[in-house]
């Protein structure tokens, strides 16, 4: 099963930031796709919910250091 989170992502300001989120959600067991956009400040995630938890998503993110929601 896959299912597909928007999450809105502060704190980046630059593209390095984006490409920083992108790595790290790529990089967590279960997460099959992430794309960030700076402009908006969303990231869409395709993730699967056996393995990862939108929390646990949001919780990545932000040790980071970026603030994270979960949006739908
Ligand atoms: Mo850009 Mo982001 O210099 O944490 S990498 S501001």
């Amino acid at each position: 099963r896959t299912l597909t989170g928007q999450f809105r992502i502060g704190g980046m300001t630059c593209a390095a930031c984006v490409n920083s989120v992108e790595g790290i959600l790529r990089k967590l067991p279960g997460v099959k796709r992430a794309v960030v956009a700076l402009a908006t400040s969303l990231g869409e995630v395709e993730y699967d919910p056996s393995l990862i938890s939108k929390e646990d998503i949001v919780l990545a993110i932000e040790d980071a250091g970026f603030d994270a929601e979960f949006l739908q």
